[in-house]
């Protein structure tokens, strides 16, 4: 490894601690996340290994030596399945993390802050929406077939990186706090998107309800489902799901919703022009096929029937989250203007109405298609 000027020292320096193998020419921010920081690291030899640097962000994910023994506990799962599959590339498939020179999946540096390595997945694309029927089938095989080999994961294995993370009441509660602590001033700017979420409140917990009842499984699942957490290859063909932070207990339905955000919203999460937003219902059906796909094998029946209850949830529950980061002052999710939490707060509830609008032709193609890959 050499050093060039272009390279910040300190990042070098940080480097320098992990088991990496290269001759560096350049460390670039990368990607479109809203919680870790994350740099692309090129190597001179342009066959051998690139980089993906991250800074853990350690006020959202509190416990990160837990955080990092879940994604080792996955990614050795996935690889072990995989290994199983006939033709499959296990270092293509599964996000591979670089150690430290002292045995560690991450590094904490003099100021506290958190770092890790992987191996950067070279020629693949990652997009933050959806264009072709054939992306949002590939989405969907990519997180059904992640749930179908995380199946067999012990699930005892797998800590709660955050706490109730889709918990739709613990969410509501921090919201109503935030409501009434009006932290920022701005409750005035938000009062219908308040009332919004309050009239919900009943339907949106029906998930947690059937949860509580025994009637839905607790099962290993992403978490965070958006579609530029599926790395496409250069035919467009699924080849890696990324970002493994919230992989932990939770119901299928929240993977499958989540990923409607991105994957049938015809605009984008914090679409400013409002208009703009609407549901792709044939980018929806292909999504679906290509979940199903894999997740008829394994899915019960009131999981089956939990899959639209996910899809006005995720969006409903992100409405809550972008509007009590809003009213708390912006500390959780990075902003790019001063109202971007509003904005993507008004983006977010205007799919939950387009989404009730299509309520029931969204529910037929989950039916037929199930009917379809039955028979
Ligand atoms: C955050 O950082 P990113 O973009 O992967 C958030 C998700 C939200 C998403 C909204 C740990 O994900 O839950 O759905 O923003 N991750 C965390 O775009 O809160
Ligand atoms: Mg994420």
């Amino acid at each position: 490894m050499s050093h060039t000027n272009s390279i910040d020292t300190r990042i070098f320096k940080l480097l320098s601690a992990f088991k990496i193998d290269a001759d560096i020419v350049s460390v670039v921010p990368f990607g479109s996340g809203h919680i870790n920081d994350t740099y692309r690291i090129k190597n001179s030899d342009l066959n051998g290994v690139d980089y993906l640097l991250q800074r853990i962000n350690h006020h959202v994910f509190k416990d990160v030596p837990v955080l990092m023994q879940n994604l080792l506990y996955v990614t050795e799962h996935l690889k072990e399945k995989l290994a199983g599959i006939p033709g499959s590339d296990l270092e293509k498939e599964v996000m591979t993390i670089v150690e430290t020179r002292d045995g560690k999946p991450y590094f904490k540096d003099g100021d506290g802050n958190y770092w890790r390595v992987f191996h950067f997945l070279k020629d693949t694309s990652s997009y933050d929406q959806v264009t072709t029927t054939q992306q949002a089938y590939e989405g969907g095989k990519a997180f059904g077939r992640f749930q179908a080999l995380l199946a067999d994961l012990e699930p005892e294995l797998i800590k709660d990186t955050i706490p109730d993370f889709h918990n739709v009441e613990s969410r509501l509660a921090k919201f109503e706090k935030a409501v009434e602590a009006d932290k920022a001033g701005r409750l005035y700017k938000v009062l219908s998107e308040v009332e919004f979420i309050r009239e919900r409140v009943d339907e949106m917990s029906e998930i947690l309800r059937l949860g509580r009842a025994g009637r839905l499984p607790l099962r290993i699942v992403h978490n965070d489902t958006k579609f530029n957490n599926v790395l496409l290859n250069s035919n467009d063909h699924a080849q890696c799901v990324i970002d493994l932070d919230t992989v932990m207990p939770g119901y299928v339905a929240y993977d499958f919703g989540d990923s409607i955000r991105t994957i049938a919203n015809t605009a984008s999460e914090d679409e400013f022009n409002i208009q703009l937003i609407d549901i792709n219902i044939s980018l929806f059906e292909y999504y679906t096929k290509g979940y199903l796909k894999e997740a008829v094998h394994f899915l019960t029946e009131a999981e089956l029937d939990s899959l639209l209850k996910g899809v006005l949830l995720l969006p409903y529950a992100q409405t809550v989250r972008f509007l009590t980061d809003y009213l708390e002052g912006d500390h959780y999710y990075k902003i790019q203007s001063p109202d971007h939490n509003l904005q993507r707060t008004r983006a977010q509830l205007t799919l939950v109405k387009k989404l009730e609008e299509n309520r029931e032709k969204l529910g037929q193609i989950i039916m037929n298609t199930w009917h379809q890959y039955k028979s």
